[in-house]
């Protein structure tokens, strides 16, 4: 099945689902915007689990996905994956991105998870173009056949992103 969509404005530390993906880099021991947000209100917990899994495969290449569960948060687990950094290579950088949004949705849908929330990876410190990126992640929710998902909730923290997402959406009617 194709799962439904739906967008939201806010903070994805709030939203309550099966998972929500966090924007990481590829040491998995936090960083800024989203991530820092996820680690700050989640607690240790999510960090020990980043922490085994660096010891258990080493770090997380760009487009992979890893998860942990949610720590204090309300979500029940949180996908980490680590997005392109915007560069020259814009051939790369779509397939890259791509990868975030397909390998999060496949370890989702590999865990029976019902609800998953995206944040719009890549569009910040790492300076992806945002109508781009929304392109790009709406595309590649709109094409996976899911067995298990059935919402997908793209949150948008600025309002900039919120309308690229509702015209990428076709919600602007
Ligand atoms: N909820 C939802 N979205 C958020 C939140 C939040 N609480 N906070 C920020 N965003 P970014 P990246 C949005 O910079 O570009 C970290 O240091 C933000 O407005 O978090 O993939 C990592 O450790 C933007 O639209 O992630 C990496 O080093 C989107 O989340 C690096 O940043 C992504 O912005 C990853 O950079």
């Amino acid at each position: 099945m194709n799962p439904r969509i739906t967008l939201i404005q806010g903070d994805i530390t709030q939203i309550k689902a099966d998972a929500i993906v966090n924007a990481a880099n590829s040491s998995l021991l936090g960083g800024g915007g989203v991530d820092g947000a996820i680690h700050r209100a989640g607690g240790k917990k999510i960090l020990e689990e980043c922490i085994q899994i660096r010891d258990r495969q080493g770090k997380c290449k760009t487009g992979e996905a890893v998860v942990t569960t949610a720590g204090d948060l309300p979500a029940t687990y949180v996908i980490h994956t680590v997005g392109p950094v915007w560069n020259d290579d814009e051939v790369k950088g779509k397939k890259l991105l791509a990868n975030c949004y397909r390998n999060s949705l496949q370890l989702a849908d590999s865990l029976q998870i019902k609800t998953i929330v995206f944040p719009n990876i890549s569009t910040g410190i790492y300076k992806f173009p945002k109508e781009l990126a929304a392109a790009i992640a709406v595309h590649e929710v709109q094409n996976f056949e899911s067995e298990h998902i059935e919402e997908v909730i793209f949150v948008c923290f600025d309002e900039e992103n919120n309308e690229i997402y509702k015209k990428q959406l076709k919600l602007n009617k």
